[in-house]
């Protein structure tokens, strides 16, 4: 396209003079979809916390079955107020709390079922946590939003039409009895087995139609008309999921969506840029490997450097960055995770508290060759740096496609690339990324790079679908983090020879007798194909009789490939095998790495 490089002068001096900027801005025209003003706020809130919170912290599972007795919900110190401050000062603007999860426990003595609170021993089930934490985030100055999972193990109803109704009754309580409600978030997820009120099957349900969303949709309108709606199913929601949940967007991000039809992979992660609609993405991750609370993780709450990568790789990419505390079983967020929250916060502070930008004199060039215009900042002397921020006004609409940064290092202008760019990372489908050029900027894009110490920092728009419209650009030092704990630093070796004796089924022998106490799992990373989700797990001594020592479900292991372990009593063996009786994917069951906890280790 041609760039008018007026505008963009215009908008870059602009940029210094905010009230001029404004007043001359509204009467530019947009620029395809743009943005709704709940979409613009909730943009603005950049980092909230989701909290994970249900019978499940009791039973150490993932994904309750539907049948696990509400008598253990009985927290000693159940405290929503240190929740809420340690969010606040880990920079949370808001919490979503799981009101309920799969397992269909209610968090709140909903009037619709018995499986709630009322009937838990806390407080002798006269309690509510969501109005407990409602009034906490109101107390300390943050948004409160709701998790009401659409899938419900432990609803009689669940895949008929009367369920539907329940849901909406539910959600209308939700939306009606605890204030200002600033999203909603409706997660996709349907193993399909249940409890069901006792008759413990399978049920299928076609995601597309049976929820019945658009009608659902009206009520959340009415109800709470500044309330965003999360949704990864087929009716698109105002926000996406960003289809991972190890806590990053792609770096190419653009905010649009097709208005309808399926959202393949590529597009919840790249967004689309020819999208119609605005609908942006939302980075979910947890601060531990699972989403709710196991003591096996306690050493496993992700690093400050982890921490920041996620930032980079959310925030910095033109998304949110929804964070989940679990709470731990006293009924509080445990030291661990609230102390590398707020150190978290701290060091965004630490990063960006000094724009370099303020110390350097701008310069608006124009290439006599072909338009292209750039802006360059020049400072008095060589200036160390290794951020660099760009936020595009996306009132008028998401714009830029690519740019070019490049800085002056004695006299010689050097390209910097995003040096988190992940491998391989597509731009568009089938496109391989050049590594020259960097893509997308949105509501704020952050490119990290190695220190350079330069005189000069040449920032160029290659391409654009309209007139850019940059509202700020900054430079930044950023302290250097040391290494980071590895993600799969929970492997411990062990001795042992293992085969497939079938497709579906895996041996490991030892030369002598083992004590075994429990199983862990490594789905693969990097494929669905052989991911193991539900397993039986056999001992022997003489290959010839086997006891069966657990069965059960690995949860949430398609979106959130972590560690799974089964524990289980001692048992003896010199075999033990694993049956692969359902796979996410393919015919053949696959790992990443597995290993077997044996008595003498412990
Ligand atoms: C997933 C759910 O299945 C998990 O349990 C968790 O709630 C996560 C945020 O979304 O898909």
């Amino acid at each position: 396209m041609t760039i008018n490089y007026k505008e963009f002068i215009t908008s870059i001096l602009m940029a210094m003079l905010p009230i001029l900027a404004n007043a001359q801005l509204e009467n530019r025209a947009s620029c395809g979809p743009v943005p709704t003003e709940n979409q613009l706020r909730w943009q603005d809130m950049e980092m909230y916390a989701f909290i994970h919170y249900s019978l499940n912290t009791y039973t150490d599972q993932e994904w309750g079955f539907g049948n696990e007795d509400p008598k253990l919900f009985n927290p000693s110190d159940l405290d929503c107020r240190q929740w809420a401050r340690v969010c606040k000062q880990a920079g949370m603007r808001g919490i979503i709390f799981t009101a309920k999860h799969h397992c269909g426990f209610c968090m709140w003595p909903s009037a619709y079922t018995e499986y709630s609170v009322k009937n838990a021993p806390w407080k002798q089930g006269k309690g509510d946590v969501v109005r407990e934490l409602a009034e906490a985030c109101r107390d300390e100055g943050l948004k409160f939003a709701v998790y009401l999972s659409p899938w419900d193990r432990n609803h009689p109803e669940y895949g008929r039409p009367a369920y539907i109704t329940y849901f909406r009754n539910q959600l209308r309580e939700l939306l009606t009895n605890y204030g200002e409600i600033f999203e909603v978030w409706f997660d996709g997820a349907n193993g399909g087995d249940g409890w069901y009120g006792g008759a413990n099957e399978t049920r299928k349900i076609d995601r597309t139609t049976y929820y019945e969303w658009p009608e659902t949709y009206r009520m959340i309108r009415e109800l709470q008309p500044q309330c965003l709606i999360w949704n990864d199913g087929s009716d698109r929601g105002d926000l996406r999921w960003v289809g991972t949940e190890a806590g990053n967007v792609g770096e190419t991000n653009w905010s649009l969506m097709p208005s309808k039809g399926d959202t393949p992979w590529h597009m919840l992660h790249y967004g689309v840029e020819e999208g119609d609609v605005w609908c942006p993405g939302e980075t979910n991750t947890s601060i531990r490997p699972g989403w709710f609370y196991h003591e096996t993780e306690n050493e496993h709450v992700k690093s400050l450097s982890k921490l920041m990568d996620t930032y980079y790789k959310s925030v910095g990419r033109n998304s949110t960055l929804l964070l989940n505390f679990p709470i731990a079983p006293n009924g509080r967020i445990h030291p661990t995770d609230s102390l590398r929250g707020i150190a978290f916060n701290k060091m965004i502070q630490e990063v960006f508290k000094d724009n370099l930008i303020d110390h350097s004199a701008p310069q608006v060039n124009v290439s006599a060759d072909n338009g292209q215009w750039s802006m360059v900042n020049i400072w008095d002397k060589p200036t160390a740096f290794n951020r660099f921020v760009a936020e595009e006004d996306i009132r008028f609409g998401q714009r830029v496609k690519k740019f070019a940064l490049e800085a002056d290092v004695d006299g010689q202008w050097v390209p910097l690339k995003d040096e988190l760019v992940e491998n391989g990372e597509r731009l568009r489908v089938g496109e391989q990324s050049s590594g020259i050029g960097l893509t997308t900027i949105g509501h704020r894009r952050i490119i990290c790079f190695p220190t350079v110490k330069a005189s000069r920092l040449r920032f160029t728009i290659l391409d654009s679908k309209c007139d850019p419209i940059i509202k700020r650009t900054s430079v930044y030092l950023a302290p250097e983090l040391t290494a980071d704990i590895p993600d799969a630093g929970e492997k411990r070796s062990s001795n042992l020879h293992y085969f497939f004796s079938s497709p579906k089924q895996m041996v490991i022998d030892w030369d002598t007798e083992q004590t075994i106490t429990s199983f862990r799992y490594l789905p693969p990373q990097n494929s669905k194909e052989g991911i193991v989700t539900h397993y039986t797990l056999w001992a022997s001594i003489d290959w010839a009789k086997w006891t069966k020592v657990a069965s059960g479900e690995f949860s949430n292991i398609v979106n959130n490939p972590i560690w799974q372990t089964i524990k289980f009593a001692p048992v003896k063996a010199k075999i033990l095998r694993l049956d692969a009786d359902r796979l996410a994917d393919g015919a053949r069951m696959a790992f990443g790495d597995f290993e077997v906890v044996t008595k003498w280790r412990q």
